[in-house]
């Protein structure tokens, strides 16, 4: 798919007509600092559509992001470090929690982003097992490939491979541009 048109839709908190209007949403979840929302501005050739930061807690809310106007990226915050208050973490931890697992909405795929120089974490691997508990339609996003040590590529690239078996991986950076085409096959 081409992306054509992009332009933030709305940022909620919880349930909102937006979510239940039958638009197909594609959700980026991961660690916080991961790059879900670089990510997000990189396919859409958008470097100020989704904010970022170096801060890792940035995003607060469930952003919605209307594509050539028949898709949502959903970009939601991250989980793991962040340099937030517990009682705020904890707030936005039981969204996340709501938005996947109690709203009754359907994601048409989620897209976990993790940085590939670090790998799978542990927290990423409890969430992926508990998106298959649930049956999710889960790919996996390798972003940042660009940081990896040429030395050290194969083997984290395949250690990456293994652990997110059976589900698909893209390699990505939304820094250097790459994978572009291989995540937007993924929107047909
Ligand atoms: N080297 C490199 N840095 C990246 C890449 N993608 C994102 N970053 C950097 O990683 C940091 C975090 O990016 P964000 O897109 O804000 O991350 P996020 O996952 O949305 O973070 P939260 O909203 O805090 O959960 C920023 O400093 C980005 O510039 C990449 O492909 N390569
Ligand atoms: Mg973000």
């Amino acid at each position: 798919m081409k992306i054509e048109s992009a332009k933030f839709f709305r940022g909620v908190k919880g349930s909102d007509k937006a979510l239940e209007d039958g638009i197909p949403q594609f959700a980026f979840i991961g660690r916080s600092n991961a790059g879900k929302s670089s990510v997000i501005n990189c396919l859409t050739k958008n470097k100020g559509l989704a904010r970022t930061s170096s801060f890792p807690g940035f995003t607060r809310q469930i952003n919605l992001f209307l594509i050539n106007d028949s898709l949502y990226f959903v970009d939601l915050p991250g989980y793991g470090y962040a340099k937030i208050s517990a009682s705020e973490r904890q707030k936005i931890q039981e969204m996340v929690k709501w938005y996947f697992f109690r709203s009754g909405i359907v994601q048409r795929k989620i897209f976990l982003i993790i940085d590939a120089d670090v790998g799978l974490t542990k927290d990423d691997l409890s969430v992926l097992r508990t998106f298959e508990e649930v049956e999710k339609n889960v790919v996996i996003i390798a972003n940042k490939i660009d940081k990896i040590r040429k030395s050290d590529y194969e083997e984290k690239i395949a250690t990456i491979n293994e652990l997110s078996w059976p589900h698909k991986v893209i390699l990505f950076s939304a820094k250097d541009k790459i994978g572009i085409e291989d995540f937007l096959n993924e929107l047909n």
